[in-house]
């Protein structure tokens, strides 16, 4: 693993650039998350400090006088350094330091610092090494002046030029062997996933903490890791439950959401999140009890569109409803989001409703189309078997006649795939 910056129990100072004229109470919790994420780390915050500004300054986010203000601070509440709640360049990182004397880092490189404590498996561990070396590629000249103080070498610029040359190197090699490993290991996801083709397929998504894992837990009883704390989960499990109906189901839990995560760590875990980009339904958790759960969603449909999973059918799935106590908020939240339902993982409140929610959601997703191939094209019947889920099949003498179900967002690629086969009888399929 590499190491990113932060050691337990270190001091650090909070530092943001905050939009002239935004909302003081959107500053804090942001602030309050970044604590939070601190804390999560093993670090514990000792001062916070915020200018007010257009943008970020190009070469040391702050202005002047505030990186001036921020050194008194420093004198007044010694840290081990100083976190920004925004995304720092490399120079605005090696400006600071110069000026500061203690280390630097952003809110991206303390998150994944939080991934690389708490990952495990090969994969999830392979993933982060490999987003940790992506955002440290660009920074090395930091950490090679570092080293030279540690080794007593300032001065010796031309030495240590080569020896970023050198590490550059060797950490593009490193990358080059974990894109491929990555690759081996979805190689045997999709070999694993041969044998639960054409089930229903539910994911949990939502932000870190709203109760993902409980959820997957109150619903499979599968032994799933939950803890309160932010990115507990970082590999991807998926389990089978039963529908209303009787129907088995596949439901997976995953990596949970976080405002501003990292693009390295999105486009590295990418292959965990692919359980999550070919569900029929999302599940998406929120938090109720957190009073900025708005906030929450608006960050999780973000990461969603940036995935590109933004079309999928989803239900919002109010969590934790044990611990609402203003009863006016559930009527305000069911009139503001049209497809959701309100549950405790913890206490499995609901359960129930949830599961014919789920049940109707993917019914309504989909319609059913009957279809008749000629037996010439038995090729085309194999496929769709891979393709889609086939419900019903009827062997003719002249044809196949196939009751397939057509999920609504794949209607115009299957129309464009099979759109020459005479088509029976269409409907949703919530009528079948
Ligand atoms: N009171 C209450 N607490 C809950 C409920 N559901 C989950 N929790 C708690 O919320 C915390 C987070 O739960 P997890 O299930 O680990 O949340 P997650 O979404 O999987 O979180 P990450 O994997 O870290 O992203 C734990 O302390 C749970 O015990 C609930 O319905 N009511
Ligand atoms: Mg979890």
């Amino acid at each position: 693993m590499h190491d990113v910056g932060l050691r337990p129990r270190e001091r650090a100072i909070i530092a943001a650039v905050v939009k002239k004229g935004a909302d003081p109470e959107v500053v804090r919790e942001h602030l309050d998350e970044l604590v939070l994420l601190l804390d999560t780390a093993g670090a514990i915050v000792v001062g916070r400090i915020t200018q007010e500004r257009e943008r970020p300054d190009i070469s040391t986010a702050f202005g002047k006088g505030k990186v001036q203000e921020l050194k008194e601070l420093l004198e007044l509440h010694p840290a081990d350094m100083v976190v920004f709640d925004d995304e720092l360049s490399p120079a605005q990182v090696r400006n600071l330091e110069k000026e500061l004397s203690v280390k630097v880092l952003d809110r991206s490189g303390v998150i994944l610092d939080i991934f690389a404590a708490h990952a495990r498996s090969v994969e999830a561990r392979t993933q982060v090494e490999l987003a940790q070396l992506e955002y440290l590629l660009p920074r090395l000249t930091r950490m090679w002046t570092h080293l030279s103080k540690q080794f007593g070498g300032i001065g010796t610029k031309g030495p240590g030029e080569t020896q970023i040359e050198t590490d550059r190197r060797m950490y593009r090699t490193r990358m080059q062997r974990l894109r491929e490993k990555l690759r081996d290991i979805d190689a045997q996801r999709l070999v694993q996933r041969k044998g639960r083709e054409g089930l229903p397929r539910y994911a949990l998504v939502g932000y870190t903490n709203a109760g993902k894992s409980s959820l997957m837990r109150q619903l499979t009883q599968a032994d799933v890791f939950i803890e309160n704390r932010l990115f507990a989960t970082l590999d991807t499990t998926v389990r089978s439950l039963e529908l209303p109906s009787g129907q088995r189901a596949l439901i997976s839990d995953t990596v949970g959401f976080i405002r501003k995560l990292p693009p390295q760590l999105v486009a590295s875990f990418r292959s965990t999140l692919s359980e999550t980009l070919e569900a029929d339904v999302l599940l998406h958790v929120v938090d109720i009890a957190n009073p900025h759960f708005r906030d929450h969603i608006r960050v999780v449909e973000e990461t969603l569109e940036a995935l590109g999973a933004q079309e999928t059918p989803q239900i919002i799935v109010f969590n934790k409803i044990d611990l609402v106590t203003d009863p006016f908020l559930i009527n305000d939240a069911e009139a503001e989001y049209p497809n959701c339902v309100f549950v405790s993982a913890e206490r499995g409140l609901n359960m129930m409703r949830l599961l014919q929610r789920m049940q109707e959601t993917y019914d309504e997703s989909a319609i059913l189309r009957v279809l008749e191939i000629p037996y010439e094209d038995m090729r085309i019947v194999n496929k769709m078997y891979e393709d889609l889920e086939v419900l019903n099949r009827h062997d003719g003498d002249h044809a196949i006649r196939l009751s397939v179900r057509v999920p609504s967002d794949k209607l115009p690629l299957f129309n464009s795939r099979y759109g020459q086969y005479t088509v029976i009888a269409e409907h949703p399929l919530s009528q079948s």
